[in-house]
């Protein structure tokens, strides 16, 4: 990269790639771009050491505006990318990008996966309510009897919270923001980033296209001729989310169950900030570590699995000679 552009790259944004973008105006994913230069850029990153993979959609884009290390993957597959990144080259700061289509419909069984495993990343899910990219179908977030603009009938399937399922597949960090309100996403993504597992940041993403009904004037709740905004901070009202190192098993189900309950309330008044945190249960990095030798000498990244031909090195013959099997006392060739 030449000098002038590297140059104009740094006046703007460290982690902005420059390449021009086709999101609508006025659509929340700006925030969200913006919010997540700022923040790598505030813990001192640099752009080679981090790596953000997007899913299909709007959302998905993502990565074609950073400046990091970054694959627009497959519909729904975000997370088995971004697991791998993570796993072949644990210093990575590595980060999966994608809509409430992308994550809670097609990705659904991938999220619960990503959540037991409990990999060192931080997923960020846009939630619009619409699948944004095809023109404005219902996404698994709208709720029963919700029509937006590209509805012919109102919807007739009960929604699926983010927060809830995210808290039941076993995701370690659970937050989430509002796309206009750059200081407290940065808050959160720096949160989610530094968190030793498997962190989830949902954001309330208005897209002025396709969902007429969660605009920035609902989110201020102007509808409910209200003083204050619809969203409000859970930390701001004391709210710990916190399981320690060493909680017990009582702790753990109380901070879930406070989750669950935090996690019902939308209508008028909706929570933001960090909803669960569990710090008492291992990194699958960490477990394998102590169950392969081989993956603490040097990063899978880093070793080397076949020639110049690209013949493997692995020497299956030896393993497949201690994996087998003897059978005594069965003489076959009498039958
Ligand atoms: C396998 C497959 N099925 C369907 C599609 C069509 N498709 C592209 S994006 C999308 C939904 C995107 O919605 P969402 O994840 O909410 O992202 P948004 O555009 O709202 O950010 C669909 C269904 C596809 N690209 N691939
Ligand atoms: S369709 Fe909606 S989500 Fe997609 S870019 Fe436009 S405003 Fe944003
Ligand atoms: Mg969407």
């Amino acid at each position: 990269m030449g000098d002038n552009k590297t140059e104009s790259r740094l006046g703007k944004s460290l982690f902005s790639s420059g390449h021009a973008n086709d999101w609508c105006a006025g659509c929340g994913d700006f925030g969200i771009l913006r919010s997540l230069e700022k923040t790598l850029a505030g813990m001192g990153l640099t752009p080679d050491q981090v790596a953000v993979f997007g899913g299909i959609g709007c959302s998905g884009k993502t990565p074609y505006y950073l400046s990091t290390y970054g694959i627009h993957t497959l519909h729904g597959r975000v997370l088995p990318f971004a697991t791998g990144a993570k796993l072949a080259r644990p210093a990575l700061t590595v980060i999966a990008v994608g809509g409430d289509g992308d994550g809670l419909s097609i990705g659904a069984g991938h999220l619960v996966n990503a959540g037991r495993r409990n990999v060192d990343l931080t997923y960020i899910l846009f939630d619009n309510g619409v699948y944004g990219l095809t023109k404005g179908q219902a996404s698994p977030t709208l709720r029963y009897g919700e029509q937006t603009k590209a509805m012919s009938e109102p919807s007739i399937l009960e929604h699926i919270n983010p927060v809830t399922l995210a808290l039941v597949a076993g995701f370690t960090w659970i937050g989430r923001g509002y796309a206009y309100n750059v200081g407290q996403l940065c808050e959160l993504l720096e949160q989610a980033i530094r968190h030793p597992g498997a962190a989830l940041l949902t954001i309330q993403q208005p897209c002025p296209t396709y969902n007429q009904l969660h605009d920035k004037d609902w989110y201020a709740g102007k509808d409910l001729g209200a003083v204050t905004e619809r969203l409000y901070s859970l930390q701001d009202e004391g709210y710990d989310p916190v399981v320690p190192h060493d909680a017990g098993p009582a702790v753990q189900e109380q901070k879930m169950l406070q989750c669950l309950s935090a996690a019902q309330q939308w209508d008028t008044r909706i929570p933001t900030g960090v909803f669960f945190q569990d710090l008492s249960k291992p990194r699958l990095q960490d477990t394998i570590k102590q169950r392969h030798k081989g993956y603490v000498i040097a990063d899978p990244a880093e070793q080397t699995v076949c020639d110049k031909e690209g013949r493997p090195l692995a020497r299956l013959d030896s393993l497949l000679k201690a994996l087998s099997v003897h059978v005594t006392g069965d003489d076959h060739s009498s039958g």
